[in-house]
């Protein structure tokens, strides 16, 4: 397998899972201004999309979309129980939080990074934003991550998304809970390792 990744972009949480799974794959760089890989490819070619993450299989197979991607990969080591086993009602607790990381916190961050929205706009979307933050605490101060049996794919993503914050002047420390779930991540074998790589 290819994970096209752009340095600590959301491509960092099946970067993670790919290591916490033990599977065998070749990590490429992607520029994202450029569209180029790091081996000279047009990633537009690969990923019609344009943006990261896209894991391509051996097959020749090109998966995109994040929650799709980390669940594909969860479910290829069911043994790691880094997602509930499909068709129980966990595995859709779990693409609960699958999307609400894509679409709340995931989306509302993206939208930081847009230079051209005028700072009331930003204002707005942080206000929204600091409402979908408390909704993870009221979890994660009663349990260590989103499920409650452990460790799962949705915290992956958790993880990748929340490291955004402080570059739009947003400080977890508001949300003690937050902190303390990054720092637990944060000391995982695989994040490191994933994180080595993206930063070298
Ligand atoms: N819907 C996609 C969004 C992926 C996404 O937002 N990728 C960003 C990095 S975090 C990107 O590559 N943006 C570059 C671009 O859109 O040109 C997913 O959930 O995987």
């Amino acid at each position: 397998m290819k994970l096209y990744y752009a340095p600590q972009a959301c491509s960092l949480a099946p970067h993670i899972v790919l290591r916490e799974l033990g599977l065998p794959f070749e990590p490429i760089r992607v520029d994202n201004r450029s569209k180029q890989t790091a081996n000279g490819a047009d990633f537009l070619a690969i990923n019609p999309k344009g943006y990261v993450a896209a894991l391509q299989l051996d097959n020749g197979e090109v998966l995109t979309e994040g929650p799709a991607i980390l669940q594909y990969l969860a479910d290829l080591r069911p043994e790691a129980q880094l997602a509930p086993v499909n068709g129980t009602f966990e595995r859709v607790r779990l693409q609960e939080w699958l999307n609400f990381v894509s679409t709340e916190i995931h989306g509302g961050l993206g939208w930081l990074f847009n230079a051209q929205f005028p700072e009331d706009v930003k204002t707005l979307i942080k206000e929204k934003l600091f409402k979908r933050l408390a909704v993870l605490c009221q979890t994660l101060e009663r349990q260590d991550y989103l499920l409650a049996d452990g460790f799962s794919i949705a915290d992956a993503y958790l993880f990748t998304v929340l490291r955004w914050a402080p570059l739009f002047a947003i400080e977890l420390d508001r949300w003690p809970a937050l902190v303390r779930f990054q720092q637990r991540v944060g000391l995982r074998p695989a994040v490191q390792a994933a994180l080595a790589v993206e930063l070298a």
